[in-house]
């Protein structure tokens, strides 16, 4: 029987490095020949990419929380079903740009949505399905938008407030102290090459577990 796949997950706030050091995680995994694929929520598969297209247009109308919500867990069904879980069962592992550790983080701890909706939402969506190892990396917000802004138009998440980033970075970091085996956290305010040594040691001892 093939071995199950283990299901990786990158998360942080605005700026973090998520794309660049997730380009690093990919050569570590490639130089120990684990077959992977790397995907992103919301988004993965082409429903959810259209889902993901809803979430991050910028519009003149108020985005209700709840509509939010449900959207994010309506493309985590889709890309968990057709994609995420195949994945997985076929042996492969899966290296996922943000999971449903974003969600308490964004639509919990920004928007201040009741937290038990998250929950049960996940349970119906993901039945027992959980990340086997989710890097966070952290940084202090004004850091970590500084280094957003550079890049250009914003999206509609990337428009919010410090104040609504701040409570996301403490969502972030009171999941990681809640589940200290399944999270690493990462300080991302450093040098990328010090991140990356930090991101190393951290997979390296993974892959050994
Ligand atoms: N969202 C949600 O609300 N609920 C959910 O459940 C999920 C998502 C799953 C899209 O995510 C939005 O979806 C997200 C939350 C919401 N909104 N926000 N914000 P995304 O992951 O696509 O968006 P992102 O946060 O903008 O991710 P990103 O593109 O990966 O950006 P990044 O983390 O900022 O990474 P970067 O582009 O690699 O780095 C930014 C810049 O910093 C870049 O110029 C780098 O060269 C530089 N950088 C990186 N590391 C360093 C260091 N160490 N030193 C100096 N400079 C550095």
């Amino acid at each position: 029987m093939t071995a199950k796949g283990r299901f990786i997950t990158v998360e942080g706030t605005e700026g973090v490095g998520k794309s660049t050091n997730i380009a690093f995680v990919e050569q570590l995994l490639q130089q120990r020949g684990i077959a992977y694929e790397l995907t992103r929520e919301p988004g993965g598969t082409p429903l959810a990419e259209s889902i993901r297209e809803l979430l991050l247009a910028p519009r003149d109308e108020t985005v209700d929380p709840d509509c939010e919500l449900l959207l994010v867990f309506a493309a985590r069904a889709q890309h968990l079903r057709t994609r995420i879980q195949p994945a997985l069962a076929a042996g492969r592992w899966v290296l996922c740009d943000r999971f449903t550790d974003a969600t308490y983080a964004y639509q919990g701890g920004g928007r201040g949505l009741n937290g038990e909706h998250i929950v049960a939402l996940e349970a119906l969506v993901q039945r027992e399905l959980r990340p086997d190892l989710t890097l966070l990396l952290d940084v202090p917000v004004e850091i970590g938008m500084a280094r957003a802004r550079g890049r250009g138009a914003l999206d509609r998440f990337e428009q919010e407030q410090l104040s609504f980033f701040e409570r996301v970075r403490a969502a972030y970091l009171r999941r990681a102290a809640e589940e200290p085996q399944r999270f690493r956290v990462i300080d991302a305010s450093v040098s990328l090459p010090e991140v990356q040594q930090q991101l190393a040691g951290a997979l390296e001892a993974y892959f050994d577990e």
